[in-house]
């Protein structure tokens, strides 16, 4: 809504957002402004606060005027951890689940993340921007703006460059920023059965050096597990990682205590992801690095998990916690993080503003982007969602409910404003 049609060519500022209840996500907490302002220029927050200490008439300050009727208006939201490209889907080994069998037994049947790579490697480029397309869709309706997305269900060079091709390529096409993973020691392909260390230096001297120089490679990350990679060979793809000055990630104490969660803070990492089983001594050595602690509440539920990750420990040793959809189709397929919100604190009894904290301050963080994303202050990107809701809890309370009312990205609306 422009103010009374005048248009104020010469103001520092493109646009101001009037009348708007801030969570700016600043500090600690929802960082909430009441009667709240933001301004934006070149794709930047340029200024934010409470209106009364605007430094001017609005009118003089901004090209144009947006009124947020009194909307909430939280940073875009971050979902650190998905799998979203792949190829084919697992319902069929959900039924299997349901019929008994766990999600070891089928990985070690060949099931598994090894049917995706079957599905996956069959699939061209198009193929998996299109399908991942779908899925991203509704992320994006609920006011997500950057996504992590991983390769790992290629296992070859070919398919994993493919994989992070279609990555970046939804990148270009969608309205969200789009930050990589190289994730090709996520399971042992058929073709190295049995030769997990030789697969390990084919990724560490072919595929990840082939896929960095493309450009497609933002961080590393691996499955250290029982069902995949040991801390050693975890450790000589960080050391690879490390040689071509890329940072490192882990998906660490999924099903059992590996010292994964030791092991990628000592390389600094930015996160340990999932940790159900994490020890204390894991725990303080993530304080100690700054490594994010990443939880996955979707896989939790999906997989009927029952040992939940220790939050209290987190808590007591000042780890900042992110939360993800995890989106894959084998122990997560969801795509809203929204009822990652919800089942944050229903399972893992986050309270809603951990929550909140977790896709967005620190879910930067764990993306390595919290100079630039995450919160709501003067210098980051001016990436918002305005909200249909009463106050910011709602955003986790409610289950199966989207009350996003518009979402702006590099301060251009990129979900037009409802009008309700
Ligand atoms: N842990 C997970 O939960 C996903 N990957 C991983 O390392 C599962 C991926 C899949 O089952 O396809
Ligand atoms: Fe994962």
């Amino acid at each position: 809504m422009e103010s009374g049609g005048k248009v104020q060519w010469d103001a520092q500022w493109d646009a101001v957002w009037l009348n708007a209840r801030l969570a700016t996500m600043a500090g600690s907490g929802y960082g909430a402004v009441e009667d709240g302002a933001l301004a934006v220029a070149d794709g930047r927050i340029a200024w934010v606060g409470p209106r009364a200490d605007l430094p001017g008439a609005p009118e003089r300050l901004a090209r144009i005027i947006h009124d947020a009727k009194r909307r909430w208006i939280t940073p875009g939201l971050i979902d650190c951890h998905t799998h979203i490209v792949h190829g084919g889907d697992r319902a069929g080994e959900f039924e299997l689940r349901l019929k008994g069998a766990t999600y070891e037994e089928i990985a070690r049947a060949g099931g598994g993340i090894r049917s995706t790579v079957t599905a996956t490697r069959a699939a061209s480029l198009d193929e998996l921007v299109s399908s991942a397309t779908r899925r991203i869709a509704p992320l994006l309706a609920e006011g997500v703006t950057v996504i992590e997305i991983k390769s790992g269900y290629g296992l070859d060079r070919d398919t994993e460059l493919r994989m992070l091709g279609a990555a970046r390529e939804l990148g270009r096409r969608l309205p969200v920023t789009v930050r990589t993973s190289f994730l090709g020691a996520h399971a042992l392909p058929a073709e190295y059965a049995d030769r997990a260390d030789a697969y390990i230096d084919y990724l560490a001297a072919d595929v990840l050096p082939a896929a960095a120089a493309a450009g497609l490679v933002d961080a590393v990350d691996a499955f250290c597990e029982k069902i995949a990679f040991t801390p050693d060979q975890t450790e000589r793809i960080f050391a690879a990682a490390k040689r071509l000055g890329l940072p490192v990630k882990l998906h660490a104490e999924q099903l059992s205590d590996q010292g994964g969660a030791a092991l990628v803070a000592r390389y600094g990492g930015l996160s340990a992801d999932h940790l159900e089983f994490v020890s204390e001594a894991g725990v303080a050595a993530m304080a100690a690095s700054g490594t994010v602690a990443v939880l996955l509440p979707g896989a939790f539920y999906f997989l009927r998990e029952t040992k939940l990750p220790p939050f209290d420990l987190f808590r007591r040793h000042g780890v900042a916690m992110a939360l993800a959809t995890d989106s894959n189709p084998g122990s997560s397929p969801a795509t809203s993080l929204l009822l990652m919100l919800n089942m944050a604190c229903t399972l893992f009894r986050m309270t809603p503003e951990e929550a909140l904290a977790g896709v967005t301050r620190y879910g930067a963080k764990a993306l390595g982007l919290a100079a630039s994303h995450g919160t709501l202050e003067a210098g980051k990107a001016a990436d918002f969602v305005l909200w249909d809701i009463a106050r910011p809890a709602e955003l986790a309370y409610r289950i199966g409910f989207n009350p996003c009312a518009g979402v702006v990205r590099g301060g251009a609306i990129v979900r037009a404003l409802s009008h309700a």
